[in-house]
């Protein structure tokens, strides 16, 4: 490792060690943001060690998840947006996933009984969480995935089917 990496690793240690002391936790995210290189809920010491790894290194904008800001080299300026956001975590939000797929189920342009149907489960799956009733929200969005796999191909296109599932078991895995 050379002089100058070694030193930017130490300097980037002591200000993660004095950020991290202000660092806050927000929610309310969908997608991780990215400085979360590895995309996995936290800016912990492993996306630091990712940075590290490719810290110098060029090519095509945000051709790599260290190029945070996509100008196309890895340098001090993603690892200062890495750095001032370390020790953050981030959570995904249930209630903005159920309206994304309710604004997707509008966009399907289902038959109308349908789409009302599958629109009022969410929405009192959503209704039930807010409550803090998980198990009834697990519950009721299972049997949402049944009532979709029972149209499918018929009512609803084995695409759009496919697309509403994977969106739920997304939600309760999360829950
Ligand atoms: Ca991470
Ligand atoms: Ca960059």
């Amino acid at each position: 490792m050379g002089r100058r990496i070694f030193g930017i690793l130490v300097m980037l240690l002591l200000l993660i060690s004095v950020i991290s002391l202000f660092s806050t936790v927000s929610g309310s995210e969908l997608l991780y943001p990215p400085w979360d290189i590895n995309q996995d809920g936290e800016v912990d010491v492993q996306d630091v060690s990712a940075m590290a790894n490719h810290y110098g290194e060029s090519g095509e904008p945000g051709w790599r998840p260290e190029d945070i800001n996509d100008d196309g080299t890895v340098d001090y300026l993603d690892v200062s947006a890495l750095v001032s956001h370390y020790g953050e975590t981030y959570v995904i939000n249930p209630d903005e996933m159920i309206d994304n797929v309710i604004d997707d189920v509008e966009d399907m342009e289902l038959p109308d009984g349908l789409e009302n149907s599958i629109i009022k489960s969410l929405k009192n799956a959503k209704k039930m969480l807010e409550n803090g009733e998980i198990e009834d929200a697990i519950n009721k969005l299972n049997a949402l995935k049944n009532h979709i796999d029972a149209q499918r191909g018929k009512k609803i296109s084995e695409e759009n089917a496919n697309s509403l599932i994977d969106s739920i078991n997304f939600i309760i895995d999360n829950l």
